[in-house]
């Protein structure tokens, strides 16, 4: 028998013995059913298992455990598992404020630094959705909402000033932030070991990286990100955190969250639609075919930040008014545009250059077509983080950035 009265690692065996040691997750299956466990973790820092009953797949669980270091890396990259803690209380939060786009968490186990969730089997990962040339109807409706209300509800606009303070101190997350710090506002420009990007784009990289103008403007979104607790952000909202099929919509894996600028959730689902976009270049051969699942991304970032505005409503309406003038409002609104412009030029960025870069781009095995994305992506960024403040609109900002041509092979 596993001893689970301090921290061990599991595995598809002992994941199983300690299923059956915890009656809050054994009564979700028959006495009699035979459980079987897969560990299908292909994320970068933690084991995932699928718990299953064989004579009947639908009883079913997930199993999430911390590991204490980078899993992408492995053990010479320790990481704390407190980050378990922090993403079972975002879990809870969010399932409090947006049931209908989280996943129901069965338990969380402060000793194990363990979770164990709702598995959404019948959903598939967003990235690989998009990146199999999948349209799906409802992302936009159903992220703008769940982002406005997680967003919103968490912020000073809404919670009492002390609530506020004790919120941001139970979701002090160092050793997450310290990684974003680093890979994306920090390691793609300049030369650094983590890097890994594809040989083919590094002309294009180092002048990137030349750039000093470009720094500026990086450095001014990293000061945001460090120092405004503005509301409880998820802080990898990236697409493989959403689940998705054609009828409802899941964000998973908030162990990133924090008091953070809302606009880095924000740009982040932007980057990662626009990171989309630039991999269709040298994912979808037909011109017209490629076109049209372009216009739909494009449409879903228009009409995501519309139901994000829209379902911000209600929060103005809690707010107190006398500091809520309507200017203020829309001062507020148009802020957050461009910082998610800018915020998510970052993200596109580290994508392409940095350590864990996105499959949507990484995938494509043609390494002229990878280039030509990989190309897109970062010609789509600059334009996104120099011009950020000139989008009033969001209809603006998509033009402009979608306007993009790549740069590859680099002239100089
Ligand atoms: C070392 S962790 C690399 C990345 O994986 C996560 O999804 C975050 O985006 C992080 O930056
Ligand atoms: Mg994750």
């Amino acid at each position: 028998m596993i001893d689970t009265s301090e921290y061990v690692a599991l595995n598809e065996e002992t994941v199983l013995e300690y299923v059956r040691s915890r009656e809050e997750l054994a009564s979700r299956f028959k006495p009699d059913d035979t459980l079987t466990a897969e560990e299908v973790g292909d994320g970068n820092l933690n084991l995932v298992f699928k718990i299953y009953a064989e004579q009947d797949r639908s009883r079913t669980m997930v199993v999430k455990q911390a590991l204490p270091y980078v899993r992408l890396v492995g053990e010479s990259w320790p990481l704390p598992t407190d980050r378990a803690r922090i993403e079972a209380q975002a879990l809870a939060m969010h399932y409090k404020l947006c049931p209908e786009h989280t996943p129901e968490q069965y338990l969380f186990d402060p000793v194990m630094y363990l979770t164990a969730m709702r598995n959404l089997d019948d959903h598939i990962i967003l990235r690989k959705g998009l990146s199999q040339g999948i349209k799906y109807p409802h992302i936009a409706e159903h992220i703008g909402t769940f982002m406005a209300r997680t967003l919103g509800s968490t912020s000073d606009l809404v919670m009492a000033y002390d609530e506020k303070k004790e919120q941001v101190a139970k979701f002090i997350n160092p050793e997450l932030c310290k990684i974003t710090e680093d890979l994306v506002f920090t390691d793609p420009y300049r030369e650094d070991d983590g890097n890994a990007f594809h040989e083919e784009i590094r002309p294009q990289v180092e002048a990137l990286q030349a750039n000093e103008a470009l720094r500026v403007e990086v450095a001014k979104m990293k000061e945001k990100f460090m120092t405004q607790a503005q509301a409880l952000i998820h802080g990898d909202l990236h697409t493989g955190s959403i689940m998705v099929n054609q009828v409802d919509t899941y964000v998973i894996d908030p162990e990133f969250a924090f008091y953070g600028p809302m606009a880095f959730d924000i740009g982040a689902v932007i980057a990662n639609l626009f990171l989309n976009y630039a991999a269709q270049e040298g994912r979808m051969d037909d011109d017209a075919q490629r076109k049209d699942f372009q216009e739909y991304l494009k449409q879903v970032v228009i009409d995501l930040w519309h139901v994000f505005v829209r379902e911000f409503e209600p929060v103005w309406q809690q707010a107190d008014p006398i500091n809520m003038p309507q200017a203020y409002r829309d001062d507020y609104m148009l802020r957050l545009l461009q910082n998610a412009a800018g915020m998510g030029a970052c993200k596109m960025m580290r994508r392409v250059i940095g350590l864990a870069g996105v499959e949507d781009i990484r995938g494509i095995e043609d390494v002229e077509k990878k280039s030509i994305a990989a190309s897109m992506a970062l010609n789509m960024a600059q334009k996104m983080l120099f011009q950020r403040n000139s989008f009033t609109t969001i209809e603006q900002l998509v033009e402009v950035v979608t306007d993009t041509t790549p740069t590859y092979p680099w002239q100089g």
